[in-house]
């Protein structure tokens, strides 16, 4: 990276199809590792624009209104908020978050198809396709299904077999058949528009690919080079239209253009250029500090910047081949510099599968572990497929096959090694300072802490150069090293003994701490951005830059230390069976609905009341405004409720299952005139109520708006 010339990044990360949710692979394969490399680019001082948004066409989006008998627009309009939420949620920090179906998208790649047809870039032709006779329309790629010709699976779509990964066209399916209908397709005669393929192959994209050598990812050249073929075997021509209902229209003033649309694999790419024009569109006045550009030419044109895809091993042949030929056709606009594609992550030895809803859905984590978003940012990291497919596992079962397990990787290494190192500083400086750095004593410099420094020059290096390599699991371990370190430190030093016989060398032992801590609180700011920031909140330091690791300027930590968040917590037993349990009983029913199934777990009503007994209980809506631990009770929560009426104390049997702050804010229904109870000094005024999950877990009964305090249920 230092070698390049050019200095502004435009990152990229696949615009995820708006027909569901995503799951923990989409995170490891693409999007993870792009927020990675943006922040640290950004905590570099570069400039850098990040881009994405709901990939919003094609035929999924379709297929799932088809089935829900809702919109196709209904269905992204709800996917789209419900991805960008997950992805907020886990701090995948987009410069923009934007939508192919925003006008702005259908503008750009609407101009950016004309452009090319004027320029004679495209080809256009009459062929038979496949017509669903039944259904009255044509199928295009997703819509048939049929037998791969070169791996056999049956359940190859007309544009991908999923199990090879080979790119297909309709034609070579064996035994077609319609999506929509299940007839058998006939052919009718439609017209398209090609791109030449084949002519850019000759003319510069192997050649281009090629000087990509040693550059590129392995896996990624591979699958490149594989398609580029000589003869018989070159590139073909490329449908870029479609005969849809749904997607970006052929522009009107091509003669022809009446029912088509766009092929969704020409106008999603042309996404990142729109979501950099919404960019600018809305932000021009607000830019993040890193982003020094001043319109969306600054982030595309040739020469001005490095274009680099994160993607998924699925789609190399779109970001790699189609979409460099149409930016080439079109000119003047940059070439991707990387495309650093990694391979799948399966989920306890299985594939993962949507529609066997075998994943873990990123919306689902965030309500069963809130708090535990770096966590499997860190064990997605850790275990991130960027040479060959890798597996994610839940439960550490003591065996080696499980030590990169969910369970093992949060105990063993983020609690254990780094959770522990921070902890043990910080603690001791305020049990032993007054939570005051301590001052540098020269005196009291131990040999070992001179290696611990060059030690942690050695790796500052390397982890950056992991970095820039697309190496982030090795970048992660690195870092984990260092912590290590530390604590092989603070063991040989001691502080909490020496501090009785000898407090100026436990001070000083803590002072090396504390510098180690600045500089992990840098090194992980790019895995961890939420455990980074608790920690920079900790060390009162202000902005983190990677320009003080270099500079050694983090070594002159001084000040005061805040309260230091809890960083991690252990993951236990309990956690890991409801998640095992919840993928067992996705394998036996493989379908995403999972509230009807669980009937039989619902308990029996209780005997029949009179409307006299009914009348005399009083449930009003409260919003708990404080909550906080009953001593020695361990179930116990002291809430302080706004009921409407007042506010008042209830203790609850919820510590279990909450943390105070989880609780804080939340709208609970309360019973207020139950009679006021004693419990362990407290007195409890009223009950609240909640419901219990399948999995005998507390909920609260979420409601889609705010209701005001005092609210009555009846
Ligand atoms: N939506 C495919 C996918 O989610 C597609 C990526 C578009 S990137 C321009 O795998
Ligand atoms: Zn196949």
């Amino acid at each position: 990276m230092e070698s390049n010339t050019i200095n502004r990044y435009t990152v990229t990360a696949a615009l995820p199809y708006a027909n569901g949710p995503v799951h923990i692979g989409h995170l490891a394969g693409c999007y993870i590792p792009a927020d990675i490399y943006v922040r640290y680019l950004r905590l570099k001082g570069k400039d850098v624009l990040f881009v994405c948004g709901s990939d919003e066409h094609g035929i999924p989006i379709t297929i799932k209104a088809k089935n829900e008998s809702v919109s196709p627009q209904e269905v992204v309009d709800k996917y789209h908020a419900i991805m960008k939420n997950a992805f907020d949620a886990f701090g995948i920090d987009f410069d923009i978050y934007s939508r192919t179906s925003a006008d702005i998208h259908k503008e750009t790649a609407s101009a950016f198809f004309l452009d090319l047809y004027k320029k004679g870039e495209l080809i256009e032709k009459e062929t038979e396709e496949f017509f669903d006779p039944e259904a009255n329309e044509f199928l295009a790629d997703r819509y048939i299904v049929g037998t791969c010709p070169s791996c056999s699976n049956p359940d190859a779509y007309g544009d991908q077999c999923e199990k090879c990964g080979k790119s297909l066209s309709p034609e070579e399916l064996i035994n077609p058949i319609s999506k929509l209908s299940g007839a058998v397709p006939v052919k009718r005669k439609t017209v398209h528009w090609y791109i030449d393929l084949g002519k850019h192959q000759d003319e510069w994209l192997k050649q281009w690919i090629e000087s990509k050598k040693g550059e590129w990812k392995s896996n990624v050249m591979g699958q490149c080079l594989s398609w580029m073929g000589e003869g018989e075997n070159k590139l073909k021509p490329r449908a870029v239209t479609r005969d849809l209902k749904w997607g970006v229209p052929v522009p009107a003033e091509i003669p022809g253009h009446e029912g088509k649309m766009l092929y969704v694999w020409f106008d999603a790419p042309i996404g990142y250029i729109s979501a950099t024009k919404d960019f600018f569109n809305k932000k021009a006045n607000q830019k993040p500090q890193w982003v020094k550009g001043n319109s969306w030419e600054d982030y595309w044109a040739e020469g001005k910047t490095n274009l680099i895809h994160f993607i998924g091993k699925d789609n190399i042949v779109f970001h790699c081949i189609i979409f460099p030929s149409m930016l080439k056709s079109f000119g003047n606009l940059t070439l991707p510099a990387n495309v650093p594609a990694n391979e799948f992550l399966n989920l306890e030895g299985d594939k993962i599968s949507t529609s066997r809803n075998w994943a873990v859905w990123l919306h689902e984590y965030l309500q069963d572990m809130p708090g535990r978003e770096d966590e499997l940012r860190y064990v997605l990291t850790a275990n991130m497929p960027e040479t060959k497919d890798n597996d994610f596992i839940w439960k550490y079962d003591g065996t080696d096959n499980t030590t990169d397990s969910f369970q093992a990787r949060v105990n063993n290494e983020l609690v254990n090694n780094l959770g522990n190192f921070v902890n043990r500083v910080m603690v001791l400086i305020h049990k032993f300072n007054d939570g005051k750095i301590p001052v540098s004593n020269p005196l009291y410099v131990m040999p070992e802490e001179d290696e611990l420094y060059s030690f942690s020059e050695t790796q500052i290096e390397l982890i950056s150069s992991k970095i820039e390599n697309f190496e982030f699991r090795a970048a992660l371990s690195e870092i984990m090293k260092l912590s290590s370190a530390g604590n092989k430190f603070l063991q040989v030093a001691e502080p909490w003994k020496t501090y009785k016989k000898n407090p100026q060398a436990a001070l000083q032992s803590l002072l090396v701490g504390a510098r180690l801590t600045n500089a992990l609180a840098i090194l992980i700011a790019p895995f961890l951005p939420h455990t980074s920031k608790k920690l920079a909140i900790a060390l009162n330091l202000n902005e983190l830059s990677w320009i003080s690791l270099k500079d050694k300027s983090y070594m002159h930590i001084s000040g005061s230390l805040n309260p230091l968040e809890l960083l991690f917590k252990k993951v236990e037993e309990n956690e890991i069976s409801v998640q095992l349990e919840k993928l067992e009983t996705n394998r036996k029913q493989g379908s995403i609905s999972t509230q009807t199934q669980k009937k039989e777990l619902i308990s029996p009503s209780k005997p029949e009341i009179q409307f006299d007994d009914f009348s005399k209980i009083d449930i009003r809506i409260g919003t708990i405004i404080h909550a906080e631990k009953v001593p020695k009770a361990d179930k116990l929560l002291k809430l302080s409720v706004n009921t409407g009426i007042d506010t008042r104390t209830i203790l609850s049997g919820i510590a279990e299952h909450f943390t105070p702050e989880e609780v804080i804010g939340k709208q609970v229904t309360v019973l207020v005139n139950l009679a006021p109870r004693k419990m362990r000094g407290i007195e409890s005024q009223g009950m609240i109520l909640m419901a219990e999950d399948a999995d005998g877990k507390l909920v609260f009964v979420k409601s889609e708006t705010m209701i005001n305090p005092g609210s009555e249920v009846r």
